[in-house]
């Protein structure tokens, strides 16, 4: 472990392109760097930040209840990793389609995991005629003995359809805080349309039981042709899902070109894309705003231009008292790490910690730190403590 003092002054103008995540991101601009500017004060340097390990593309984390954590790499490995850093790769896990933003997605512990070891985790799988689309399955964690390991993998969720490429997959997922639900964010897969049909799960936010199958108080349950397991539909690339600590369930996804969007996800609720969008396509056609549709909920707040937003907690540790509360969002071409304060269930970026990095995941430790993954080959796992 090193101690690397994160200097906010250094470099901190550079507003990278967003390569991975969204292919057609547009890069820096004179606008986005005058945004940043104004947004963080340079001298501003909160947090000690200490490296604790490196990742190949790592793209979830969670934490185990001793207190080490579950790494997943975006080419189909899962690492169990203790506080010192110290990684041994499980094994059991699916095979995945890797490639473009597919592969192994998230991880998260079910409920009951201290007396069930089940965990959750999504990944990319391949069909037919070069479709692929993401799944959600859940399995048993065995931490006994020397090689941990998955085992009794079981699907208990699918894409559908399945479509061609290789982006916009989504998969986050998150229990609600009585354990009594999964919910699944599910991406547009870049097709558009299918955000808006009642007939496909892409483009969705899903509510299922934990074994996978669908409540009978769903929304959509009884519209006819309608698919089951939607709770909430018109979303884009959904790349963070939490709930905050009254039980409100929110989302974060990324937009077309800007307007990515902090949503309050809401029963039933449309969210308006393709049709609607603060950002517009990249091919320049026009997207018109919320306001002109109020049949579709608007976010709560909203980004242009892009911070490209990967990652999702609600802060509630003793370590940074002032942001109990706060929401904390990964920033990919922004490189940053975005904290959004909240007023009722209005919401704004308070602040924006510049990284020097793309950040993919943002998780609370149990000790009350926050913990960063970067993006990419070599990602590092970071930890944020107060500066001392
Ligand atoms: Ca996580
Ligand atoms: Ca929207």
């Amino acid at each position: 472990m090193k101690n690397i003092g994160l200097s906010l002054s250094v470099a901190i103008l550079t507003v990278a392109c967003s390569q991975g995540d969204d292919a057609q991101a547009t890069g820096s601009t004179s606008e986005e760097v005058q945004t940043l500017t104004d947004i963080s004060p340079v001298d501003r340097k909160p947090f000690d930040v200490t490296e604790i390990a490196g990742f190949d593309e790592p793209w979830a984390m969670t934490f185990l209840p001793d207190g080490r954590m579950l790494v997943s790499e975006k080419a189909g490995k899962l690492q169990l990793v203790d506080a010192k850093g110290q990684k041994t790769e499980i094994s059991g896990v699916p095979e995945v389609d890797y490639g473009g933003q597919g592969g192994f997605g998230d991880i998260v512990l079910a409920p009951d995991f201290a007396t069930s070891n089940m965990v959750y985790l999504s990944w990319v799988e391949a069909g037919d005629e070069d479709t692929r689309g993401a799944v959600v399955g859940r399995a048993k964690l065995v931490l006994a003995g020397q090689k941990p390991a998955l085992k009794n993998l079981k699907t208990i969720w699918k894409q559908n359809p399945k479509v061609s490429g290789r982006g916009h997959f989504s998969h986050r997922i998150a229990f609600s805080p009585d354990g009594e639900y999964l919910f699944i964010g599910s991406g547009e897969r870049q097709k558009f349309d299918p955000a808006q049909d009642m007939t496909a799960n892409l483009g969705k936010i899903i509510r299922i039981y934990p074994d996978g199958t669908i409540p009978k108080d769903n929304p959509f349950v009884d519209q006819e042709g309608a698919l089951p397991e939607i709770w909430s539909l018109g979303h884009r690339n959904i790349l963070g899902l939490a709930f905050d600590k009254e039980g409100r369930l929110w989302n974060q996804e990324m937009g077309p070109k800007a307007g990515d969007e902090l949503n309050l996800v809401q029963r039933g609720a449309n969210y308006g894309y393709p049709i609607v969008s603060e950002g517009d396509h990249y091919d320049g056609k026009k997207i018109p705003n919320h306001d002109t549709r109020p049949e579709f909920k608007a976010p709560k707040t909203f980004w242009v231009p892009t911070i490209a937003p990967s990652g999702l907690i609600f802060y509630s540790g003793e370590l940074f008292p002032a942001w109990q509360g706060s929401a904390f969002i990964g920033g990919l071409a922004s490189q940053a790490l975005i904290r959004v304060s909240f007023e009722g269930d209005s919401a704004k970026e308070a602040d924006r910690f510049l990284m020097g990095a793309r950040i993919r995941e943002v998780e609370q430790g149990p000790d009350g730190a926050i913990y960063v993954l970067e993006d990419g080959e070599g990602g590092r796992l970071l930890k944020l403590t107060p500066t001392g």
